[in-house]
């Protein structure tokens, strides 16, 4: 089939229906609050304008301090600017990374078995508000940083060796509070046995397994999320994704592994034994996320079939009390074949229900409902959207790309989310290409996503692997950490957009224990005349977390009303916030409140 190259005037409008949840309309066509066509870039930002800001760049030091001072001109600015009008997208914004500057020397190594993952967690474990980074190191030791970062400055961590965290054979991690008791834990996959880290404070932390009633197991593990399935459950659920069967002769290994379901014990605080997710597939990534609205969280399974001629990407319905089922095509579920590497999973649509990417080899897949939430039908919209991502954008290969983890973030706080995703060759795969650098998808007003990386400065051609999205220094914009395979990994600073910057918001949500985090809460903030919801969700990517603040950008907005519907349903009330600040939102309060960051100690 002949597919020409998507242009953004053939993107046809979505259907412009109001769909109704809870007491609010959701707007499902973004161009009736965002006509097409419009200038993106602000006039107003001159040339020199950007040079002045840009030119500070990869200077250390007290230069940075130049570099938030004309941001923080600029936003000065924007006081001139009319706050009404339809949204406009911004450019991408300026990276640089910092990090050997910031003190951070990590690896990600190893032959056959660490060819896939390489993941990064980014939590807070000393409550200082900074998200702090733990690497995974394949054949060399995991490693924790310490952020000490100043606010809007450049990126300063501190290494955290201890023998608890420099975990051998680990290809990824998550961050999830497991026991509910305000402190962050670490769940780390292995090839071997995986292991809980219960965080103690002060980013000290404890082996769990043993307490929790957790088998670790031998597998190779890539994939990981979680879920409170039920509202009185003690423990979240666990699924690891296991990719293959490691053998005696790992290169000789082909059979893919069985993946796991981890449930607590009937009433108790420890777990059971686990449930084969059979058949496996080659899984590489897995996510809970509550695609139709039931208030049941099910779990994709993204699938490798590079191994498996009859692997498929899988979706089981996960109920309480019950075994997990996967749903067939009695059910809608369409048979489709990846080199699935990642899951992001977004509502971009408006409607209320998530999209989801899907990272392969080739094009990659951004899945919408075709029929609604009546069955689990989804259509391909990456072509129209402009996110296939399907090889090089720069460098001069024209062989198809190798993805891995994505992930929706507004980069440039104008609203619209924007797709990032590593890319990277396995090792020595000649059929593919061997300079594949990182997709930037910069969001625009239509729906489209359009290639920022070059306009970004984050052209890297290292075999890019897992990746985390969060705001390193508390500045409001997003930064950038990606794992490189057998090289450093990268922290991109975001140093802004040359133009008018946007505001933004960080929500933070706080209920009862077990599950305080509020993990399967679905946030929704009014933004001017516009909607958007985010589901916080624990897993996905490529063997790479991230639990903190949910960031919004707000575009010209400085205020904008936010509304939680919590794990088990119920509907809080719309809550006045203002922006470019991080809010909490305690279950049964009544205004959101600022966020102390002390607050999560228990
Ligand atoms: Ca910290
Ligand atoms: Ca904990
Ligand atoms: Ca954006
Ligand atoms: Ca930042």
């Amino acid at each position: 089939m002949a597919l020409g190259r998507p242009e953004r005037a053939s993107i046809p409008r979505l259907p412009r229906v109001a769909r109704h949840i809870g007491d609010i309309n959701l707007v499902t066509d973004p161009s009736a609050v965002s006509p097409p066509g419009r200038e993106v870039r602000d006039p107003a930002a001159t040339v020199a304008g950007r040079r002045r800001n840009w030119r500070t760049i990869g200077l250390a030091g007290g230069t940075a301090v130049l570099v938030v001072g004309v941001i923080a001109a600029v936003a000065a600015s924007r006081a001139l600017d009319a706050t009404s009008g339809p949204p406009t997208a911004l450019p991408a914004p300026r990276f640089a990374d910092e990090a050997v500057a910031a003190g951070v020397r990590h690896v990600y190594d190893g032959e056959f078995t660490f060819f896939v993952g390489g993941g990064v967690a980014a939590f807070d474990c000393d409550a200082d508000g900074l998200p702090d980074l733990y690497f995974a190191g394949g054949s060399r030791p995991a490693a924790l940083f310490r952020n000490r970062s100043l606010t809007g400055g450049s990126l300063a961590f501190e290494p955290l060796a201890d023998p608890v965290t420099d975990l051998d054979s680990a290809t990824g991690a998550y961050p999830i509070d497991v026991d509910g008791d305000r402190l962050t834990d670490l769940v780390v996959l292995r090839v071997g046995e995986n292991v809980i880290l219960r965080g103690l404070g002060d980013c000290r932390f404890e082996r769990a397994n043993e307490i929790l009633g957790l088998e670790g197991g031998d597998g190779w593990t890539v994939g990981f999320s979680a879920t409170w399935e039920a509202a009185d459950a003690t423990l979240p659920t666990l699924a690891f994704g296991d990719y293959l069967i490691p053998g005696e002769n790992p290169e000789g290994t082909t059979t893919c592994a069985d993946s796991q379901l981890v449930r607590p014990a009937p009433g108790g605080s420890t777990y059971g034994d686990a449930l084969p997710l059979r058949p496996g597939l080659c899984g590489l990534s897995m996510l809970f996320t509550d695609w139709d609205r039931s208030g049941r969280r099910d779990l994709r399974v993204s699938n490798d079939r590079h191994y498996d001629a009859d692997s498929e990407e899988q979706l089981w319905l996960v109920a309480p009390g019950e075994p997990p089922k996967l749903y067939t095509r009695a059910d809608g579920w369409a048979r489709l074949q990846l080199f699935g590497m990642g899951i992001a999973s977004q509502d971009l649509t408006g409607d209320g229900y998530p999209e989801v990417y899907l990272t392969s080899q080739g094009d990659n897949k951004l899945q919408t409902l075709a029929d609604g939430p009546a069955r689990p039908l989804f259509e391909d919209i990456a072509l129209r959207r402009g996110a296939t991502a399907h090889r090089p954008f720069t460098g001069g290969e024209i062989k198809p790309s190798t993805a891995w983890h994505p992930v929706f973030a507004d980069v440039n706080n104008d609203g619209f989310s924007d797709l990032y995703v590593t890319k990277g060759n396995v090792e020595g795969q000649t059929d593919h290409a061997m300079k594949d650098p990182s997709n930037l998808l910069i969001g625009q007003a239509d729906g489209s996503f359009v290639e920022g990386a070059m306009e970004a400065g984050l052209v890297d051609f290292g075999r890019s692997r897992g990746a985390a999205v969060v705001d390193l220094n508390a500045d409001g914009l997003l930064d950038i950490v990606t794992v490189v395979r057998r090289e450093n990994v990268r922290l991109w600073r975001n140093v802004g957009v040359a133009t008018t910057p946007g505001h933004w918001l960080g929500v933070v949500l706080a209920q009862e224990a077990p599950n305080q985090a509020a993990v399967g809460s679905w946030v929704a903030v009014r933004i001017g005349e516009r909607t958007v919801e985010r589901e916080v969700t624990i897993g996905g990517g490529h063997a790479s977390g991230t639990l903190g603040p949910i960031h919004l950008g707000l575009g010209r907005a400085d205020r904008a009303q936010v509304r939680v519907t919590w794990p088990d349903g119920e509907v809080g009330p719309w809550l006045e916030v203002t922006a470019d600040r991080v809010v909490r939102i305690a279950r049964g309060a009544t205004a959101a409140e600022p966020w102390r960051p002390s607050q999560s100690r228990p």
